[in-house]
């Protein structure tokens, strides 16, 4: 079914931006739980899509057909996680998710590479068993290993921890988000083997009601 972007009987000035998101997806998470963190629930419409379907509601939006998509009333639609992030962080009073100081932002970055490998290789265990290639998998069973070795280390030093206010940035969202999608929609990772500081992190970061708010289906992977 197509989106309608522009009901006949409201006036573009009523219409929300709209968030595309799927259930399942953790980058639309990282937006989903920004949304809750700094009270936007009311001013984002957030729009449930399929994906890899023709029909995709967000295709007719963006030719990615991609979640995280934000469709602004005036027109355009963006993409990419860290750009929807930044509109989200021009709207509203609360503090901004998006990090400016080299350390926070090398930690965002960082659980950004964990979050794509483990996209990449969860990719191949949704393929049938026949077109799986196992180096692709092993390439990224060994990133994930090492980037969470290092998370592991950070967190142990006081990395990825609220601020004042109990805010939280775009880091902790998305370390959230990647732990949240192993535990439910990657559980062949054991990711918490011998990574103490990351399983009492992960206990408190699920303790926030936007986190509790998105949580995704299992898929049985
Ligand atoms: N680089 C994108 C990645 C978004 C992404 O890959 N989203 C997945 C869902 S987790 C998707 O929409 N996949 C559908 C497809 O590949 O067609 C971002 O940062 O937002």
């Amino acid at each position: 079914m197509t989106a309608q972007i522009h009901p006949p009987d409201q006036t573009a000035t009523l219409i929300r931006p709209r968030l595309f998101y799927s259930s399942g997806s953790p980058y639309a998470r990282i937006c989903r739980m920004a949304i809750r963190e700094r009270e936007l629930t009311n001013a984002v419409e957030e729009i449930e899509t399929t994906l890899r379907d023709p029909q995709a509601s967000v295709l007719p939006f963006s030719p990615a057909g991609r979640v995280p998509a934000l469709t602004l009333p005036d027109g355009p639609t963006l993409t990419e996680t860290t750009l929807v992030l930044g509109w989200l962080d021009r709207q509203g009073e609360a503090p901004v998710v998006l990090p400016v100081e080299d350390q926070s932002v090398s930690a965002y970055g960082r659980v950004l590479g964990l979050l794509d490998g483990i996209a990449v290789w969860n990719r191949e265990l949704r393929r049938p068993v026949n077109e799986r290639s196992p180096s692709v998998i092993a390439l990224e069973q060994v990133r994930a290993r090492r980037i969470a070795d290092a998370l592991e280390e950070d967190i142990a030093k006081g990395a990825y921890r609220e601020m004042s206010g109990h805010h939280i940035d775009a880091g902790y969202l998305t370390l959230a988000a990647v732990l949240g999608y192993a535990e439910r929609r990657h559980t062949v990772w054991d990711w918490r083997t011998g990574r103490p500081a990351l399983i009492d992190w992960f206990e408190r970061a699920s303790q926030r009601p936007a986190f509790a708010d998105t949580l995704p289906p299992p898929s049985g992977i």
